[in-house]
């Protein structure tokens, strides 16, 4: 086997926890009023927390048993995030603290008889040891060389190391591998983005346009909520998608649209909605910039032409299109949320927003709102330095309208080409699984390669730790404080995440290791607490609340300061972009020399006996977080491979046969997955659930169970606007034989 300096490490088991016996997510389906009857409650404690397991954020109580053991987790009655529900992978969430796998101690990278292993590690040995690492490379290429890679609550703590440190490379893969097109897509358009939640009024909607989005599958718990809300009082539902998702089944209308050609529906239905004068006038006048161009730019785009590209016929476009035009403008074209398809992704995410606007659903009930929330103070710190190279020299000249740091743009800009010096050499990488989480793997593997330093933090011997010099483990979310929740919402809200339970094993929460790793920087001052608790009772008390306080109600919800959540009859309304008003002609986008107007290009076809490679979510998974958790492995412990019945027989395919998958860059799955035949999906394509397919043994429930799209993505469809990365252009075919370079169990 080549050894590479990196080589992967399995992080070998260091004793094993206790189980669950009772499955709370089984609770939760069969009795979902949360009671239970087994448990004295008398002596039973609550702690309000929010969750973790997935970024909608809900806020809820964890209750312990007399023992202190963690017994289940509910929604908070205030939260409207929630509303006093959590999902089942909500629920299931005190599996994460339950799981014998997790991390238990600080592991630091060391070469042992010539094999590369991981030391356990007292904290202060492995923050020591990142610190003067730290130094020395920022002494020799510059603080800026350092990146963090985040996603979820710790990031702000080790964001304010990082920034004190002299770097401003603070990347999520929540934005250009999920949802960074549509906020430039929405911004370009209405001079503001969506943000999380997304402020969609689908409960007082008539009309919600789904496309894409499979809501019912993507579990975002408010919003499937009120999705559900719609269907029982028998709102329009329009789902455009190849598979007959969840949602697709609840709609009065599915479109089985050919994958890729999305721009070319959205551009016929402006075309019918302006040519049978459909739209709503007077918000076009008083509100909008370029509707004369945009009415000329769609003049060929017929349901006919359209027709042609989508294989949606004529008549079903013009009927959807007047379904929308009736609610308007209580209607919403949901800008979904995973939206890096195919490359160009913020055009189709304009087109998008251009509909909800000649419509008049942006600022209008029953379709987008106006969210509010609220800032907190936070204690005064010294000014962070300046970095001499920011994440946009990382793309000279690509990507300008990116507003917030790739992922993917530091990770290529890591890797040294002969002609420039590669810009970073620290990782730092909190709460994301980068191998399986940013496309193209070998390449995400080149830049880890070229590192000085990769440390990650994370609660599960998750892939990526198998990279890394240093591993930190933090305790779970049940375990720890964390900063405020403050997203914006209907109305603004504060929620408070506190330990319901001791951290286990030898784990920290990431507050403290931050603070920890700051201290050894000389960075001490940018952190002016001893422990988080005194920064939020200081927070709260400038908003006349308290820690004491918010112990007690988790949620706080506060009125909102002004009366705007809609926009109201003849008001005026200034929008933030360069001309003020709605731009349905986008003068942002045409400066920086993009198209104004959005327009239909082809996408690459897969080649004979390729099937594109469509992936999704199931509604008991978040990505790779909860693939090894106890209580959510129980209910799905493997992904299949949705294959359409006239493909299975081509191929003479069986119901659960087993194959492996090849992808058109030569790529073989390291596992096989099992086939599910069903109409369901197109024959052009196959569909599977990400976040499976594992492949560290150290995960003992996830390990080798089916397949990981990641891995088959190496296709890479960049967005010339933003950088996002386009996962959809990949294209697999089937192997029936169990090929030579399966991973050996
Ligand atoms: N249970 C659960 N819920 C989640 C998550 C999770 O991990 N688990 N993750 C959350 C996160 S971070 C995100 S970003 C969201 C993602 O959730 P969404 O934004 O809803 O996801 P998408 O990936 O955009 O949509 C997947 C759907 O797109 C369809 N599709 C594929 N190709 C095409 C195409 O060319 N055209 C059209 N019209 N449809 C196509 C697929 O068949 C599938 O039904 O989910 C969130 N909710
Ligand atoms: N192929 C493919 N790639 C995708 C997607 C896809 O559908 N298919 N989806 C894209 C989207 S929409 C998104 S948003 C991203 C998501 O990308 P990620 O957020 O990277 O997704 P996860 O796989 O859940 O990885 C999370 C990691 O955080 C760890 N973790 C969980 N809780 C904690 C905690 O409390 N503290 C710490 N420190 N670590 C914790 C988990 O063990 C896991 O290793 O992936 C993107 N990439
Ligand atoms: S939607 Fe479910 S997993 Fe996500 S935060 Fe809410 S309860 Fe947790
Ligand atoms: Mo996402």
């Amino acid at each position: 086997m080549k050894t590479t300096r990196r080589d992967f490490i399995k992080i070998s088991s260091i004793g094993a926890g206790t189980l669950a016996v009772t499955s709370p997510v089984m609770n939760f389906i069969t009795n979902p009023s949360g009671d239970d009857n087994h448990v004295d409650e008398t002596n039973s404690k609550r702690y309000p927390t929010y969750c973790e397991i997935c970024f909608w954020k809900c806020a809820g109580w964890t209750y312990t048993k007399e023992n202190g053991d963690l017994w289940k987790i509910t929604g908070n009655e205030d939260d409207l995030h929630s509303n006093g529900r959590f999902c089942p992978r909500g629920t299931g969430g005190v599996g994460m603290y339950n799981d014998p796998d997790r991390l238990q101690t600080p592991l630091i990278r060391v070469e042992e008889n010539g094999k590369q292993v991981f030391k356990e590690a007292s904290w202060d040995e492995a923050l020591d040891f990142i610190a003067n690492k730290m130094k020395a490379v920022g002494k020799e290429f510059g603080n800026e060389c350092v990146a963090l890679f985040t996603h979820g609550s710790g990031g702000k703590f080790f964001g304010n190391v990082i920034k004190a440190f002299g770097s401003n490379s603070i990347s999520a893969p929540s934005y250009a591998q999920c949802r960074g097109p549509r906020e430039v897509g929405f911004i370009a358009t209405f001079g503001q983005g969506i943000g999380s939640p997304e402020p969609t009024d689908i409960q007082d909607s008539k009309c919600l346009v789904l496309i894409g989005s499979h809501i019912g599958e993507n579990m975002h718990n408010g919003q499937v909520q009120e999705f559900s809300k719609l269907i029982d009082k028998k709102g329009t539902v329009i789902t455009v998608d190849p598979r007959f998702s969840t949602a697709a089944s609840k709609s009065k209308y599915w479109l089985p649209i050919k994958p890729a050609t999305d721009l070319a529906l959205l551009l016929a239905w402006i075309h019918v909605i302006i040519n049978e004068d459909l739209y709503d006038k007077a918000y076009v006048e008083k509100y909008t910039y370029g509707f004369e161009e945009l009415k000329a730019h769609v003049q060929q785009n017929t349901p006919e032409w359209a027709y042609g590209i989508t294989t949606i016929e004529p008549h079903v476009i013009r009927e959807t299109a007047r379904e929308m035009a009736a609610a308007s403008p209580a209607v919403i074209i949901h800008p979904g949320r995973h939206v890096t398809w195919y490359g160009d992704d913020t055009q189709r995410l304009r087109a998008v927003a251009i509909l909800n606007a000649i419509l008049g659903s942006w600022g209008r009930r029953g379709g987008f709102y106006f969210p509010e929330g609220i800032k907190l103070k936070n204690m005064p710190i010294p000014k962070y330095p300046k970095p001499k190279k920011t994440w946009k020299d990382a793309h000279p000249g690509k990507f300008k309208l990116a507003d917030l740091a790739l992922a993917s743009g530091i990770c290529d800009a890591t890797i040294p080409t002969p002609d420039e010096s590669c810009s970073y050499k620290v990782w730092i990488v909190n709460g994301t699984n980068l191998t399986s989480t940013l496309p193209n793997r070998k390449n995400t593997i080149a830049a880890i390669e070229a590192l000085e330093l990769m440390v990650v933090v994370d609660t599960m011997p998750a892939e990526i730790t198998g990279y890394a010099d240093v591993v930190l483990p933090e305790c779970t979310y049940l375990e720890r404080y964390d900063m405020m929740r403050t997203s914006k919402h209907k109305s603004p809200s504060i929620a408070l995440r506190m330990p319901a339970a001791e951290p286990k094993f030898n784990t920290k929460p990431a507050w403290w290791i931050a603070k920890e790793l700051a201290n050894k920087l000389g960075l001490g001052d940018y952190v002016p607490y001893n422990d988080i608790t005194e920064l939020l009772d200081w927070q709260l008390k400038k908003v006349d609340s308290s820690l004491e306080e918010m112990k007690k109600i988790g949620v706080m919800k506060l009125e909102r300061e002004f009366d705007d959540m809609f926009i109201t009859e003849g008001e005026d309304v200034e929008f933030n972009t360069n001309t003020g008003k709605i731009e349905l002609y986008s003068t942002s986008l045409e400066e920086e020399g993009f198209d104004p107007l959005p327009k239909y290009t082809a996408h690459p076809e897969p080649a004979e006996g390729f099937y594109r490679l469509n992936y999704g979510r199931a509604p008991m998974h978040t990505f790779t977080r909860t693939i090894n958790n106890p209580n959510l492995s129980d209910l799905m412990d493997e992904n299949s491979l949705w294959v359409n019945p006239k493909t299975a027989k081509e191929w003479e395919l069986e119901n659960g046969q087993e194959v492996w998958l090849k992808n058109q860059d030569n790529i073989i799955s390291s596992f096989s997955i099992k086939i599910r035949i069903t109409e369901r999906i197109r024959w052009d394509s196959v569909y599977m659930v990400h976040g499976f397919g594992q492949t560290d043994k150290r995960l003992s429930r996830a390990y080798g169970k089916g397949v990981n799209d990641t891995e088959l993505i190496s296709h890479v469809a960049y967005d010339p606007i933003m950088g996002g990365t386009g996962m959809r252009s990949n294209f697999v075919t089937f192997l029936t034989e169990k090929p030579k370079t399966e991973v050996q169990a």
